[in-house]
């Protein structure tokens, strides 16, 4: 197979390292802010992200977990009870500032649903995006407020994104389907 390395475990520690930075700026701190992750990887750079900023700051941010899988809009399995299952938030989301992490952003189709989600539990006071990977293609209009790394991609490419929390290392990579 043809696959190339987009970022190693370098660059990816150097990208939640800045986006840890960014989120405190952005922010003028951390207060009032809880950090979502979205399924399996974005939970993972969720509490990377959390464990980050704890060094900076010496402020631990509450961290959730969003499992949204069964709320997208082009699955035939669509349940809303399936909605939040499988998902954990750390506390009351009204008046706070939610943080999403995912590792890719694609069509924008997940964080459309996580913002249901969210929406559903809750009034933040503002609900922010961050990424890894941000590879284009988007059916619509969201963006991310925080990216590791912008990677124009051909819809026929699938990016490979491995943590070593369920993965054998950390290594984002590309390569045609
Ligand atoms: P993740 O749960 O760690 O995010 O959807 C299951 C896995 O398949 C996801 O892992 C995701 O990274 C990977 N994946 C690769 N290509 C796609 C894609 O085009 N859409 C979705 N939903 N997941 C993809
Ligand atoms: P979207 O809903 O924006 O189309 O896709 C975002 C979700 O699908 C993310 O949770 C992400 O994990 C997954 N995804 C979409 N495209 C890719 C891809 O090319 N590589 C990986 N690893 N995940 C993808
Ligand atoms: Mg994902």
């Amino acid at each position: 197979i043809n696959k190339s390395v987009i970022m190693d475990e370098a660059a990816i520690r150097r990208a939640l390292t800045r986006i840890a930075h960014e989120i405190i700026e952005r922010n003028k701190g951390v207060e009032d802010c809880i950090i979502v992750g979205i399924k399996t990887r974005g939970i993972y750079l969720a509490k990377r992200l959390v464990e980050r900023i704890e060094m900076i700051e010496n402020v631990k941010v509450p961290v959730g977990e969003l499992d949204i899988t069964f709320y997208r809009d082009d699955l035939q399995h669509k349940s809303e009870d399936a909605v939040l299952q499988g998902s954990q938030l750390p506390e009351q989301i009204t008046g706070k500032t939610v943080i999403l992490v995912d590792d890719v952003l694609y069509t924008g189709r997940t964080v459309r649903a996580a913002l249901d989600a969210l929406i559903d539990s809750g009034r933040p006071r503002m609900i922010q995006l961050a990424v890894l990977v941000d590879r284009g293609h988007r059916e619509l209009p969201i963006r991310p407020d925080f990216v590791g790394k912008n990677l124009p991609t051909a819809r026929t490419e699938i990016v490979d994104v491995q943590l070593s929390e369920v993965d054998v290392m950390d290594i984002v990579s590309i390569r045609q389907l």
